[in-house]
C-alpha cells in the first residue's frame, strides 16, 4: 500500500507517549496477542495464526520498507503546532472563555457575541450570546462581558453585533477577530476586545460570506474552517458535542448463518453496535463486562488516541483488563475522519464478537447521495476461538480453515441463515463502506456488473479511482462510492477469500455473498455472474493519498533501524510445542496487571521487566519509524510484508 495502509500504520505515532513520559518509549504492543500464557481459563490466546500464514513474497518486504515510508505521519513545518499541544492537560474537558468588549452604547441597546463554532451561533445573529454590560460600565470604560466553556484546543473566529433598540444588527467592521483556546483549564482564557468601527461609519456590515458545506454535490466541504484540504494530521475541529454509547457484552447463543455456537455479543448483537459520530466530536463508550469468565477491553482500530493514550484498550499495555461484572468509560475525540472498527483487545476474544463498525462523518473526494453504511465481512468459525487459537499455538500446522464468512452478521449455509441486502436507488451515488473484520482471511470483493469508485483508505482520503474488485486486507477499510446505474433489480456482492494466493483458508469460497437490490426488488435473489480475476495476496497498488505528507525520505533511510521478526518454536519439558513471535529477537509477555502505562504513572521507567520486551526511543518528541520485516532464512520466518497486523 502506498497511503496509510492498515499495516503500515502499524508505524503510526499512536503508539507512542511523548505527552506521558519524559522518556518516550515503546513497547511492542502489537504483539501483546501472542502470548501464550494466562491464567484465565477462557483466555489463552494467540492471534499467531493471524499473521504466520499468509506467503507474501520477499519482495514484497521491499515494498513494506518503501510503503512505510509513504505511509507514515511525518515532520513538516505543521507539525510544529502538534508538538506544542502535546504539553495540554488531557483532563481539561472544557475552557471558560470570558469575552470583555468595549462599546459604548445608547440606552436600550446591547451587545451580543456570534461567531464561527455552534457554541457562538455559527454566524448566526439569532443565536448569538448576549453580553451584560458590567457594573463597572461608564463612559469611559463601557465594558460588555459574557463567558462561553468550550473544549480545549477551540479555533473559531468571532465579532460583537449591537442590536439597537429596535432589534436591528449592527455588525462589526471586518476583520473578523479569531482565537483557539487553550489547552490547559488552569490558564486564564480572556479576550478583550474593542469595537471595531472606521470613525464615521454607521452602516452596518454583514454576516461573513456563505460557508461551504457539506452536501451531497459538495462533499469536499465539511464547514466553514475544514474541508478535504485540511491537513487531518495536524488540523480538525472540536465540535463540542459528545456521542455516548452504553454496552453491554454477553454470553450468549447465536446463530448468524444458521449454525448455533455461542458468541461474545454486544447488546445483544453481533457485530456490535456501530459508533457515528462527526469530525471533532468526542465519544464516550461505557463497556460494562457481563460475560461471567472473560476479561475484555475494547480497541479503537486505527484512531489516533490524542492525548488519550490511556484510552487506547490494549490490555497489559495501556489499562487492565475489564474484569466480569465491572465496567470502564472510554472517552476520546474522533480527530480522524471515515471508516473504521473496534474489536475487543483481549486475547483473541474479537473472533468470537466483540467487534463493530466506527463511522466518523467527515468531508470526502468525490460525491454521493446515499450513505449506505459498513459492509463488514468477518471469517466465521464453528468452533470458538478460543480452542482454535490454543491449537494454533501449540501445533505446528498451518491455520484452521473458516467454515464460512458473514456479512454484515449473515450468511447462508446448509443449517439456514439469510443473506445481508443492501438497497440501491436507481441513478444515485452509494457510500459503502468497506471494512475486513477477520481474524485470518483476506478478500476480494466486487459487486457484480458494477464499478466501485474508491474515495479512501483506511483513514486516508485518496483520489478516487475505478474498479471491479478490492483487495481486502485484514483490518483494512476501503470506503467505495457505487451507483445505481444498472438495470433495477438484485446483484450479488461477492467476498472471496484468497485461498489460492495463500492469505486465509475458507470453506465456503464462493458462496460468501450478499444481495444489493434496487427499489423494487427487495426479495429478489440475484441470478447475476461476476467478473473473473486473478487470486493474491497483495494490497491495493497504486493508491494517491489526497494530502500529500511530505516525508524526507532520504533522513529516513539514513536512522532507519529495521526491527526483524520471526517466529520462535519452543518445546517445555513437558513436550509442549509453543510457537513465539518474536520482535528483534525476543516476545513480549504483557503483564495484565501491571499495564506498561503504569510503569510511567509511577514513574518506574527503570524498572520494566523483561518480559515487557522494551525497547527504549533516545529523545522524546520526535517521530520514529519501525520498519518491521521478517527475517529471510531464518526457519521460522514469516513471509508477509506486514507480518503485524495493526491492530
Ligand atoms: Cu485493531
Amino acid at each position: 500500500m502506498e497511503s496509510y495502509g492498515g499495516f503500515g500504520l502499524a508505524l503510526s505515532p499512536k503508539y507512542l507517549s511523548p505527552r506521558i513520559c519524559n522518556h518516550t518509549f515503546l513497547s511492542s504492543r502489537l504483539s501483546s496477542c501472542t502470548i501464550p500464557y494466562c491464567t484465565d481459563t477462557h483466555s489463552f490466546i494467540s492471534f499467531l495464526f493471524l499473521i504466520m500464514f499468509s506467503s507474501f513474497s520477499l519482495v514484497s518486504v521491499v515494498a513494506l520498507a518503501a510503503s512505510a515510508a509513504a505511509s507514515a505521519v511525518l515532520p513538516r513545518s505543521e507539525n510544529t503546532k502538534v508538538f506544542a499541544r502535546q504539553n495540554g492537560n488531557a483532563d481539561c474537558v472544557q475552557v471558560s472563555v470570558s469575552f470583555h468588549e468595549l462599546r459604548k452604547t445608547a440606552w436600550g441597546e446591547s451587545i451580543s457575541l456570534v461567531g464561527s463554532i455552534p457554541q457562538l451561533g455559527n454566524w448566526d445573529p439569532t443565536k448569538a450570546i448576549f453580553l451584560s454590560a458590567s457594573s463597572q460600565y461608564t463612559d469611559n470604560n463601557p465594558l460588555w462581558t459574557t463567558t462561553v466553556n468550550m473544549p480545549p484546543g477551540t479555533s473559531f473566529q468571532y465579532k460583537y453585533i449591537q442590536f439597537d433598540i429596535n432589534g436591528n444588527v449592527i455588525w462589526e467592521q471586518d476583520p473578523n477577530h479569531s482565537y483557539t483556546v487553550p489547552n490547559s483549564c488552569n490558564a486564564p482564557a480572556t479576550r478583550t476586545d474593542t469595537w471595531q468601527s472606521t470613525t464615521g461609519a454607521s452602516q452596518p456590515t454583514s454576516a461573513p460570506g456563505p460557508v461551504c458545506t457539506n452536501s451531497p454535490t459538495s462533499r469536499d466541504c465539511w464547514n466553514k474552517d475544514f474541508s478535504i484540504d485540511t491537513d487531518f494530521d495536524t488540523n480538525f475541529p472540536t465540535t463540542g458535542r459528545t456521542v455516548t454509547y452504553e454496552w453491554t457484552i454477553t454470553n450468549m447463543t447465536m446463530a448468524p448463518d444458521g449454525f448455533s455456537r455461542s458468541v461474545f455479543a454486544i447488546n445483544g448483537q453481533y457485530p456490535g453496535p456501530a459508533i457515528e459520530a462527526n469530525w471533532g466530536d468526542y465519544v464516550q463508550i461505557t463497556v460494562k463486562n457481563q460475560m461471567p469468565n472473560n476479561g475484555t477491553s475494547i480497541h479503537w482500530h486505527g484512531l489516533r488516541q490524542w492525548h488519550k493514550n490511556t484510552q487506547d484498550g490494549v490490555p497489559g499495555i495501556s489499562e487492565c483488563p475489564i474484569a466480569p461484572g465491572q465496567q470502564k468509560t472510554y472517552t476520546f475525540q474522533a480527530t480522524q475522519y471515515g471508516t473504521s472498527w473496534y474489536h475487543s483487545h483481549f486475547s483473541c476474544q474479537y473472533g468470537d464478537g466483540v467487534v463493530g463498525p466506527i463511522i466518523v462523518q467527515g468531508p470526502a473526494t468525490a460525491n454521493y447521495d446515499i450513505d449506505a453504511g459498513p459492509i463488514s465481512i468477518t471469517d466465521w468459525y464453528y468452533g470458538t476461538v478460543n480452542s482454535l487459537a490454543s491449537f494454533v499455538a501449540h501445533v505446528d500446522a498451518g491455520p484452521p480453515t473458516a467454515d464460512t464468512a458473514l456479512i454484515n452478521g449473515k450468511m447462508v449455509s446448509r443449517f439456514g441463515g439469510q443473506y445481508e441486502r443492501t438497497r440501491l436507488q436507481q441513478d444515485k451515488k452509494h457510500r459503502v463502506r468497506l471494512i475486513n473484520m477477520s481474524v485470518d482471511n483476506h478478500f476480494m470483493v466486487s459487486l457484480d456488473n458494477h464499478q466501485m469508485e474508491v474515495i479512501s483508505a483506511d483513514f486516508v482520503p485518496i483520489v478516487p479511482y475505478n474498479t471491479t474488485h478490492i483487495f481486502l486486507g485484514i483490518g483494512q477499510r476501503y470506503d467505495v462510492i457505487i451507483t445505481g446505474n444498472q438495470p433495477a433489480g438484485s446483484y450479488w456482492f461477492r467476498a472471496e477469500s484468497q485461498n489460492q494466493a495463500g492469505c486465509g483458508n475458507n470453506a465456503n469460497n464462493g458462496n460468501i455473498l450478499s444481495i444489493f437490490s434496487y427499489e423494487g426488488h427487495e426479495t429478489e435473489t440475484p441470478i447475476s455472474t461476476g467478473s473473473a480475476y486473478t487470486q493474491r495476496c497483495i494490497d491495493e497498488q497504486g493508491l494517491t493519498p489526497y494530502w500529500n505528507s511530505y516525508v524526507p525520505k532520504g533522513e529516513i533511510a539514513r536512522d532507519m533501524t529495521p526491527l526483524d521478526t520471526w517466529l520462535n518454536q519452543t518445546r517445555g519439558a513437558d513436550g509442549t510445542l509453543t510457537l513465539y513471535w518474536n520482535v528483534n529477537g525476543s516476545s513480549l509477555n504483557a503483564d495484565w496487571n501491571k499495564p506498561t502505562l503504569d510503569y510511567v504513572k509511577k514513574n518506574q521507567l527503570n524498572n520494566f521487566q523483561q518480559r515487557a520486551n522494551l525497547i527504549e526511543l533516545p529523545s522524546s518528541g520526535q517521530w520514529v519509524y519501525w520498519v518491521i520485516r521478517s527475517v529471510p532464512g531464518n526457519p521460522y520466518n514469516v513471509q508477509v510484508p506486514h507480518p503485524i497486523r495493526k491492530s
